[in-house]
């Protein structure tokens, strides 16, 4: 018989963190609000909820990777916007955000999921962080919560990873 495992949306019993980038601040408030409004939503109570602000985007694999590994937490949430403008500065940026939350997620083996937005300009972050086009920050808290639950379901390692 085919196991199938899938997480559920349930947050009753998880304990999540967001931790969120201030650069491009207003951005960043509408994508914590996103996260905050979901994990309310799925049911996660509001002792259960931790939010840390960091200057930018570069710093949250940093800060994610500590409250990651304190277990005080079943899941973490990154959310920030690295916009593209006309500087490579850009590049950098988004690529150690999204290189180093890939690693401290497998490094702590606690789900931290990605919701930094990438963009090329103010218009199009804003339309992501509770516009026209949704919020990031909604879309990354309920991946939070559907990994977390997954992983408490999946088989338990037998190597070191
Ligand atoms: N940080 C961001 O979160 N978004 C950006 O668009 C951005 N840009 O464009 O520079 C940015 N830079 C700051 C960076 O994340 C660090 O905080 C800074 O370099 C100090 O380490």
């Amino acid at each position: 018989m085919t196991r199938t495992y899938e997480g559920g949306f349930d947050g009753s019993r998880l304990r999540v963190a967001i931790v969120a980038s201030r650069f491009n601040e207003t951005i960043g408030n509408g994508l914590v609000q996103g996260a905050l409004d979901c994990l309310g939503r799925h049911g996660v109570a509001e002792e259960d909820l931790f939010v840390a602000w960091v200057p930018g985007a570069f710093e949250l694999p940093m800060v994610a990777a500590r409250i990651a590994s304190s277990g005080d937490v079943d899941a973490v949430v990154c959310v920030g916007a690295v916009i593209r403008g006309e500087t490579p500065h850009f590049d950098f940026v988004a690529g150690q955000a999204a290189t180093g939350i890939g690693e401290a997620s497998m490094r702590t083996g606690i789900p931290i999921t990605f919701g930094v937005l990438t963009t090329d300009d103010a218009a199009q972050a804003a339309e992501r962080a509770g516009g026209k086009v949704g919020n990031k920050g909604f879309d990354a808290a309920l991946a939070a919560i559907e990994m977390a639950n997954l992983m408490t379901s999946l088989p338990k390692p037998q190597t070191e990873l």
